[in-house]
């Protein structure tokens, strides 16, 4: 079932050409329209007129994270300020938040945009949706709220927090749809099976999961102990919120890139060249239709690749991977490039470990150090200790024979590590300290 079936099956060709010809307009709007585009067309010796086939969007200036944060709070905004309907900002962990402004029809887009990928994941007008995405300046909260209502389906606004009210809502309203962090949804389930409600006693049927790297490990995960279809969903505040890409039931693999909207391209973030379809690098989307705030090739720092290949939904617009992680969550340890995703892929093919992890890094005499802190099943805990030992033993060999990192391990008892309402934080750099 498709919510905008002309649209979400248009013909590549088509497509394509709807794409420049919003391209055209999109690059027009920020030239014209934001002083910082224009310094830097104009530095490049760039003028909208060049754009003549989609491929010339390569000729254009980069956006950086920082360019919004130079901008704050409003200095990206193409409109005049009584056009803009919205505000959202993202904190970041340092410096100033980044903001983003939307216009009516902005908004309108998003909510469609969501709705169309509340219906990929299955979603009807006859669900019943547990948003537990934070309401506020996150765009997580609002974002699945107004794509639920578009859609015609019930919202229940929970925001995030309050997690055993939460399972006493799930349990009473019976909602079939949860939208939340994938890490927060696993929290839900302990808490609820720690009230004596199994998960799969719910009338759940779908979770719309995403804001944080997840693997597909901890789908299989997700999916048994919630009795539920996990599916992705992406999204960054800065170009839209949450709903710029979303995997489809039927091949549960690859994010469609709602590409009416959005222009994706790979990168070498290194040569910050373009790469063909298939390779993997940084994301970067450029918006074809944000009135508010226009971004031009925006890098997301997302790691990813794009796959060309026909889905079996039918609709045509490309698909991303899932996402592997973020260009600057990305660890070197002795030289060893590593993403926290590939550490939880491992842990969680091993028998007796939980899905609660966190790394924590250390410098010891000028050398990184990565500690491995992970919870384990009740049953193993109360195992004999070599047990444990053997435990530690193969999680640190696989470790280091798949990633080629040494990691010490850490076994700790369930419960311990700490969770999080919203994106679970899985890294703790400790090196500045020392
Ligand atoms: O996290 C928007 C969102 C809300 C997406 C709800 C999906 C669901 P930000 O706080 O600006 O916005 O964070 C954006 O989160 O650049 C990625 O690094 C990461 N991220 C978002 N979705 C995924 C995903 C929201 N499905 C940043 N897989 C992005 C992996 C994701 N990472």
């Amino acid at each position: 079932m498709m919510y905008d079936v002309e649209m979400e099956t248009l013909p590549r060709e088509d497509l394509e050409a709807l794409q420049l010809r919003r391209l055209k307009q999109a690059v027009e709007r920020a030239y014209y329209n934001v002083p910082f585009y224009r310094s830097q067309f104009d530095e490049l010796g760039i003028h909208p007129e060049h754009i003549k086939r989609l491929s010339d969007v390569a000729y254009l200036p980069l956006t950086e994270k920082q360019d919004l944060r130079n901008n704050y709070p409003f200095g990206l905004f193409a409109v005049p300020r009584e056009n803009v309907v919205r505000i959202h900002a993202s904190s970041g962990t340092t410096g100033k938040a980044t903001v983003v402004g939307y216009t009516k029809r902005d908004v309108k887009n998003w909510a469609q945009l969501m709705a169309r990928s509340f219906m990929a994941a299955g979603v009807t007008r006859r669900d019943t949706v547990h948003n537990a995405y934070g309401y506020g300046l996150f765009t997580g909260g609002l974002g699945a709220h107004y794509g639920a209502e578009e859609l015609g389906a019930t919202i229940l606004p929970v925001s995030g927090g309050g997690t055993k009210r939460q399972v006493m809502l799930l349990h009473d309203f019976k909602p079939t749809v949860i939208s939340c962090t994938p890490s927060y949804a696993l929290h839900l389930a302990d808490v609820a099976q720690a009230t004596g409600i199994d998960f799969k006693d719910l009338s759940l049927h779908t979770g719309i999961f995403g804001a944080e790297p997840w693997t597909n490990e901890l789908r299989a995960e997700l999916q048994t102990k919630l009795n539920i279809n996990a599916l992705d969903i992406y999204g960054n505040s800065e170009v839209m919120g949450p709903g710029l890409a979303m995997e489809c039931l039927t091949a549960q693999q690859g994010l469609h890139i709602w590409e009416d909207h959005f222009l994706p391209e790979i990168i070498d973030p290194e040569t910050k060249e373009p790469l063909p379809y298939g390779e993997a690098g940084e994301l970067v989307l450029t918006t074809l239709t944000k009135e508010a705030q226009p971004l031009i090739r925006y890098r997301t720092r997302d790691l990813t690749r794009l796959m060309p290949i026909p889905c079996r939904c039918g609709r045509t617009h490309l698909r991303m991977d899932k996402v592997l992680g973020r260009s600057d969550d990305m660890l070197i340890i002795r030289g060893v490039n590593v993403f926290p995703s590939q550490i939880e892929s491992i842990l969680l093919e091993t028998e007796g470990v939980a899905p609660h992890y966190q790394l924590i890094l250390r410098r010891e005499a000028s050398m990184d150090t990565l500690e491995v802190q992970v919870e384990v099943n009740e049953n193993i805990f109360s195992d004999e200790i070599k047990h444990l030992q053997r435990l530690e033993r193969k999680l640190k060999n696989n470790i280091k024979e798949f990633l080629g990192v040494t990691a010490d391990i850490k076994l700790v008892e369930p419960q311990t590590i700490s969770r999080s309402e919203g994106k679970a934080k899985r890294i703790v750099d400790q090196r500045q300290k020392d």
